[in-house]
């Protein structure tokens, strides 16, 4: 990957936060990074969700924090790099819901 990945500034914060919590994806406590709760009817369709995210995760290299047990899916999103929020958690969080309405 070429340089470093910036944090969000606060102007971008500002924008895209209401945008995600309209998404339901909410900041995570205690430290800057988001989180959502996806619900699926079972779990191979939690898991089929999963996989499609694991794919692009590892295109990306960037890679979700999460927790499954049967039809429940945790996510938080952050980047370790910059300690925090980058445009990569966004651009994770936007495929990570198209992939959960498949
Ligand atoms: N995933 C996430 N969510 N944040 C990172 O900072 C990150 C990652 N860094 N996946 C990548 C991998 C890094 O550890 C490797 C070495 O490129």
């Amino acid at each position: 990957p070429a340089g470093k990945i910036q944090s969000l500034t606060e102007e971008e914060r500002a924008h895209l936060l209401p945008l995600l919590r309209n998404a339901q994806w909410v900041e995570a406590g205690g430290r800057d990074a988001i989180y959502k709760e996806f619900l699926f009817k079972d779990f191979n369709q939690a898991f089929g969700f999963m996989s499609r995210v694991a794919l692009q995760a590892e295109k990306m290299d960037h890679h979700p924090e999460w927790f499954n047990v049967y039809n429940k899916v945790q996510i938080t999103l952050s980047t370790h790099e910059c300690g925090g929020l980058s445009q990569r958690d966004i651009t994770l969080a936007t495929f990570i819901d198209q992939a959960s309405l498949m």
